[in-house]
């Protein structure tokens, strides 16, 4: 499971605060915190300040470098951003994220066209959210074709289906469920990926719903996630769901977990 750590996201007012102040070791900390804790990416995600976002998603880009060998996965709906902090990035970074909808297809792909950058691939359009299992895979089919016409491997791509709330639509778990296992039949060696707390929007315990659908989609196959590393509930979940699933061979990364301490609360 590939793991992307959530938590410097300017979303959160403690980040936006530090971002602000320019905290660098605020941010470093918990940049390594999320590493130690098993984040194979570090979100960073500047996106509530327009028009200053480009200064200091690059900022952040460097802060978090300073600190971690980790690579930045990043987090921006402006194409420009996107760019701008990736020329700063060493090593291979993930971009968060190509859609199909029209302007940022365009400014993004020859941006990833023949490197070797990890790409995830939203099944966004500019129709809006999708609802459905099939209005899903229509945007992820256009969106690996695409991808894969512009000599971007299949196994750096990782399709993410969108998870709504099942507060607005009891379907929408279901309809995400189904698309996980869709895409990745389809596309032998793609990854999937979501981020998860959209699942439980307006709903009462929130890290209930959150952790039972990590363990369903686990099931499905999905190998990505964007989360807190430091939840050791859900940390847990991931280990437990995955040995369940066959994904972890001898049970040897949930016996590593459980000897670390990370299966008791
Ligand atoms: N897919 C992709 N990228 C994404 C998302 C996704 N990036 C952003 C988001 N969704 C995932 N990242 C976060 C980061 C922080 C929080 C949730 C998702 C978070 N939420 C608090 C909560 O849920 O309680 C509220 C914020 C707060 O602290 O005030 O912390 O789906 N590709």
């Amino acid at each position: 499971m590939i793991i992307v750590g959530e938590l410097i996201n300017a979303s959160r007012k403690a980040i936006a605060a530090a971002i602000e102040d320019r905290d660098a070791e605020k941010i470093q900390e918990i940049a390594r915190r999320q590493a130690e804790n098993g984040a194979n990416y570090i979100d960073v995600n500047a996106g509530v300040f327009v028009g200053r976002e480009v200064d200091y998603l690059k900022w952040l880009v460097t802060t978090v470098q300073d600190a971690v060998e980790t690579p930045c996965c990043i987090d921006s709906p402006d194409p420009a951003a996107i760019e701008a902090a990736l020329e700063l990035h060493q090593g291979t970074a993930m971009l968060n994220s190509i859609s199909l909808e029209k302007e940022r297809y365009e400014a993004l792909m020859p941006i990833v066209a023949g490197t070797d950058l990890k790409v995830i691939a939203l099944c966004m359009s500019d129709e809006g959210m999708p609802e459905t299992t099939d209005a899903r895979l229509g945007i992820a089919d256009r969106l690996v074709n695409g991808l894969v016409q512009n000599n971007v491997p299949l196994e750096n791509i990782y399709v993410d289906p969108l998870v709504q709330p099942i507060s607005t639509n009891q379907e929408f778990g279901m309809a995400f469920l189904e698309a996980i296992e869709k895409i990745l039949a389809r596309f032998a060696g793609v990854h999937t990926i979501c981020g998860l707390s959209n699942i439980s929007y307006g709903l009462p315990e929130r890290a209930l719903l959150n952790q039972i659908f990590m363990a369903m989609a686990i099931g499905r196959g999905l190998d990505g996630a964007i989360v807190d590393p430091l939840n050791r509930r859900m940390m847990a979940t991931i280990y437990a769901a995955e040995a369940l699933a066959g994904r972890d061979e001898y049970c040897g990364q949930y016996l590593t977990a459980y000897r670390q301490e990370k299966l008791s609360f």
